[in-house]
């Protein structure tokens, strides 16, 4: 149903919520929410969101090769396939950020995720784009972390990644920063791109009807050198629409000193139409290009398994119970159900540690970057694409707010990113 909390009999446990966020330790998860802003969806199935576009996800590797487009320079083509790669970025943001709103009426509070917990399905796009595959897994439950990896094996790209998130309160909304990043590879173009994640908040708290505006900066560095900066702005700032955006696609980091060194600018709103031009000028709707309109690209949902089907540890199968009961609305039974599976995931912790047998995670593996003795981590690739773009683009190796600079504040501490392990995947009898 698509309850928000205008109605009377919402009021009275919303207040309290509102009351329980301005003291929170910042742990979202662990807040109690009214039962009507629960969501029946974990967080492990928000990967999902990177692909409902599969088409546009692969379209850099369908673009002609420079011998292919005799009058293009290869220079061109690079410039090609880095405004098809922000466009996929950009039609990534209207599932990740509004999906809940428009299916549940608002922004929900999602089921937070088990260690273990996984979640995987896969989108049948019909001619050149082929099948494309998601597996996620929550890699880490204190704190909440979900790694992915997207695989289209016609095409040859797998796009891996990991999110986690902090939160602060202030006034009149919830802050939220995001830590890790994606790594998008085209393996027949020996290309990949990096793609930082954006901080956001959660407004419309005060009516029970919250939703997601996000705000600073998002970074695309090309293993080629181009470098996308893509700056995002809600109502009421320059432009006075909601979920607006100026993406400039620059030939590298350095030249992004000067907005005009640009070789394109696109700009609009993520979740409706966005314009494309030469140069670092903004292009205007009436006179430019139209770049994307999020409305007219139906999303491509993923094909999943019917829950009798699935493993006890896969996400709809999981908590199939919890989200009937959240789907009634039944407080205590919500409760009930969600003891049950904390308990189970308390109990297996303990063994773990009776037992000294530690949890390994299954589809992916944490990797250390750091390099404080000019050893490299025997687990990486040399030369390593990720050093390679963090150097690349100016952005810190280290486990900071996804986005942050080297030498910013948060430049500093561990530098442990999970990687995706085909070999695990594969030996788990699935297929790309
Ligand atoms: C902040 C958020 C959980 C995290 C969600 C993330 C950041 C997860 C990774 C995805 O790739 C992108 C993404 C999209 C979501 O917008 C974001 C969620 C929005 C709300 C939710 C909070 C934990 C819910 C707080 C409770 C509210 C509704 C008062």
């Amino acid at each position: 149903a698509t309850t928000t909390g205008s109605s009377s009999a919402n009021s009275g446990s919303w207040t309290s919520f509102l009351k329980s966020i301005a003291s929170f330790n910042g742990d979202l998860s662990s807040l109690t929410a009214p039962p009507f802003i629960l969501s029946p969806t974990s967080l492990v199935e928000y990967s999902q969101y990177w692909a409902e576009h599969p088409d546009l996800l692969v379209a850099a590797n369908q673009l002609p090769t420079p011998e292919q487009a005799s009058s293009s320079t290869a220079e061109a083509m690079a410039l090609k396939r880095a405004i098809a790669v922000t466009k996929w970025f950009i039609s990534t943001l209207k599932s990740q950020y509004c999906s809940r709103n428009e299916s549940m009426g608002s922004e929900k509070k999602p089921l937070n995720p088990f260690l273990g917990e996984v979640f995987v399905g896969k989108w049948e796009t019909g001619g050149d784009v082929g099948e494309t595959i998601l597996a996620s897994e929550q890699v880490s439950h204190h704190p909440p972390v979900t790694a992915y990896a997207v695989a289209n094996g016609k095409n040859n790209v797998v796009l891996q990644g990991y999110n986690g998130i902090t939160s602060s309160i202030s006034t009149t909304s919830i802050n939220i920063k995001q830590y890790g990043h994606a790594l998008l590879n085209y393996q027949d173009l020996k290309e990949t791109y990096l793609v930082t994640l954006p901080p956001l908040h959660i407004e419309g708290l005060i009516t029970a009807a919250p939703f997601v505006e996000l705000e600073g900066t998002s970074y695309i560095q090309a293993s080629n050198g181009f470098y996308t900066v893509i700056e995002y702005s809600g109502r009421g700032w320059v432009s006075g629409k909601k979920n607006t955006f100026k993406a400039r696609i620059f030939r590298d980091q350095l030249s992004s000193a000067n907005k005009e060194n640009a070789s394109v600018t696109i700009s609009g709103q993520w979740s409706g139409k966005s314009y494309i031009g030469k140069g670092g000028s903004t292009p205007h709707s009436k006179s430019s290009e139209l770049f994307y309109d999020a409305n007219a690209q139906p999303s491509e949902h993923l094909i999943v398994k019917p829950i009798e089907e699935q493993e006890p540890t896969e996400s709809r199968r999981a908590w199939e119970k919890v989200a009937e009961a959240i789907r009634k609305s039944d407080y205590n039974l919500i409760h009930e159900e969600k003891s049950k599976i904390e308990n189970e995931q308390r109990e297996l912790r303990k063994k773990e540690r009776e037992t000294g047998h530690q949890w390994h995670t299954r589809w992916f593996d944490q990797k250390d970057y750091s390099n404080p003795e000019g050893k490299t981590d025997t687990n990486l690739e040399t030369p390593d694409p990720f050093t390679n773009l963090t150097n690349l683009a100016n952005l810190s190796i280290h486990n900071a707010p996804s986005g942050s600079l080297k030498k910013s504040k948060y430049d500093h501490g561990e530098s442990k990113h999970w990687r995706f392990n085909l070999d695990k995947w594969k030996q788990d009898g699935m297929k790309i």
